[in-house]
């Protein structure tokens, strides 16, 4: 299979709930690597920048509001189909739909509060990827 890499940002919600450590675990135990990680707080420009294919959704403004509502911590998964692997990992949406056992299932709130996000095709990931980090900030360990 393929060799991946994958934006996933655990949300304010999650690093609320001191989840961070349990997220990141389910990542490295379905065998995705962290090569790229960092706690940031978003501002409103890098929130709407990030969020900009939804600008014209009901929700968007809640989303950038949330999203900017404390830190979060931005990372870079790499593994063998790392894109499909992290969304299989992080469950629907809506944490109602999601399946047990999925990382919103256990740790989200809402729809809005729904713990992480990932990259959902080959074109977002190289986009999101390079929106939060540098060649320079990404460590392949090979
Ligand atoms: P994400 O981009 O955050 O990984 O989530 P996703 O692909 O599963 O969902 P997407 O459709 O891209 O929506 C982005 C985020 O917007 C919020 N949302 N709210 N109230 C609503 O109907 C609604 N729909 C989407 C969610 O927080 C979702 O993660
Ligand atoms: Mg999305």
């Amino acid at each position: 299979m393929a060799q991946e890499r994958t934006l996933s940002i655990i949300k304010p919600d999650a690093v609320a709930k001191n989840a961070v450590g349990d997220i990141i675990s389910r990542f490295e135990k379905a065998g995705l690597q962290v090569v790229a990680c960092k706690m940031v707080n978003l501002s409103k420009d890098k929130a709407e920048g990030f969020y900009a294919e939804h600008s014209e959704r009901p929700f968007f403004n809640d989303l950038v509001s949330f999203m900017t509502s404390g830190p979060v911590v931005v990372q870079v998964l790499e593994g063998d189909n790392a894109i499909a692997k992290n969304r299989e990992l992080m469950g629907a949406t809506d944490p109602k739909k999601a399946e047990a056992g999925t990382i919103r299932a256990d740790f989200a709130t809402s729809i809005d509060a729904n713990a992480v996000h990932g990259s959902d095709a080959p074109e977002s990931a190289q986009r999101e990827v390079a929106y939060f980090f540098s060649d320079e900030e990404i460590c392949p360990r090979g």
